[in-house]
Formats: structure tokens, C-alpha cells, sequence
């Protein structure tokens, strides 16, 4: 049976415009994945060390048919094509970050897998995007993207316009 499910894109090294885009094509081209829905890209400053640069964070909803640790396995393919070192410093800067925010409605708690993310009730750069595309979406234990992203401050987001050609 086919699932929803929610991916949070991170990146804030080599052009992570461009890293979140062709990480987007990556992901519509696995098959049993459909791409639903994107977010805007934001512009945002980074969550932990202060120095590195700033980050571009979106969401996508996908419906696919899929286990979850096969999901994880892909996701970290598409990491590791982009150049994500594995080895590198924790909460250090980025090429290409993939998260599983959300598997259907499904908690999950292994080894290699904790759904819903931990990092998504409190995340302004995951919430803003989530509600721009699911504004009706609840958070399996934890209530309504709409109540949580209330609780966050989202003045350090900024939509970015991916057509420069467009001056107004
Ligand atoms: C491991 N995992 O986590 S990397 C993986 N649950 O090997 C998995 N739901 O086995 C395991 N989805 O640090 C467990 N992986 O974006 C899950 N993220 C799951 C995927 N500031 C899972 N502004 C480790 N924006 C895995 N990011 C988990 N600051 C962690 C990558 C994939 C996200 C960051 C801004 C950001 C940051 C920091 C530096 C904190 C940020 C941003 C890692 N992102």
C-alpha cells in the first residue's frame, strides 16, 4: 500500500540551490516514488556552530510504495553522490542533508531509523515548509504542524526566488 511521506532537505556548501535541485530530480526519478508537492527553498542561518554558512532548507511530499529502511538506504545514496562526508564534524556544514520527517502515519524507532524526526517539533526551517505545503497536516503524537510552528520563531527564514530572470 502506497504511504505519504515528508523529506527535509538540508545543504549550505557548493551551491546548495543547486544541491536541493538536482537532489529533487534524484528523488522523482526512484522508482515507486512520486513527487507530490515541493516548498519554497529558504534561506536560513545555521542551528548550532555559527561558523558556516548559511543554510537552504525545503520539503517535499512524496507518495510511494516503498519500506522505510529502503527509503533511508536511497536517501543516503543520493547524500553520498552529492559528496556528504560521513566523517565530517556533527553539527558542521553540509553539501546534501536527507531526513524522513514523516512515513505515513507510522512511529518507528530502530537502530537506524526514528520517525517522526526528532528534530521536527522544534525546527522552524522544517515546520515552515511542511505548512506551506500541508497546512492541515497533524504530527503523529505530537498534534498539528499549524499549533507546533506557532511555538517557533520563523523571522530568519526567507523564501528565495529561484527565478533571478524575474526582476518584478
Ligand atoms: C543518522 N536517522 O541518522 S544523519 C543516519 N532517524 O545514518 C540515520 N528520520 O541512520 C539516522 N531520517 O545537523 C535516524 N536519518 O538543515 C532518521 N540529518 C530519519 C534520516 N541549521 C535518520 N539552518 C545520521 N538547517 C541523518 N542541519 C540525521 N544545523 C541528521 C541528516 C541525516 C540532519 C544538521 C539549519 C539545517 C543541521 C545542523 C548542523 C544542526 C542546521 C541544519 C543533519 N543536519
Amino acid at each position: 500500500m502506497s504511504k505519504t511521506c515528508y523529506i527535509g532537505l538540508g545543504s549550505n556548501l557548493e551551491n546548495p540551490v543547486e544541491q536541493l535541485q538536482t537532489a529533487l530530480q534524484a528523488l522523482a526519478a526512484l522508482p515507486g516514488v512520486r513527487l507530490r508537492q515541493t516548498s519554497s527553498f529558504y534561506r536560513n542561518p545555521p542551528m548550532g556552530p555559527q561558523d558556516q554558512p548559511d543554510y537552504i532548507n525545503a520539503v517535499v511530499e512524496l507518495e510511494l510504495d516503498m519500506p522505510a529502511e529502503a527509503l533511508l538506504e536511497q536517501l543516503q545514496r543520493i547524500e553520498n553522490e552529492h559528496g556528504r562526508e560521513r566523517n565530517g564534524e556533527r553539527w558542521g556544514p553540509r553539501t546534501l542533508d536527507l531526513d524522513i520527517l514523516l512515513y505515513g502515519e507510522e512511529f518507528i524507532d530502530s537502530t537506524r531509523l526514528t520517525v517522526p524526526h526528532p528534530g521536527l517539533a522544534k525546527r522552524a526551517f522544517v515546520l515552515l515548509p511542511l505548512y506551506e505545503i500541508a497546512p492541515e497536516l497533524v504530527v503523529p503524537g505530537l498534534g498539528s504542524v499549524a499549533k507546533l510552528l506557532e511555538a517557533c520563531d520563523t523571522y530568519e527564514l526567507e523564501a528565495i526566488d529561484l527565478d533571478p530572470g524575474n526582476d518584478h
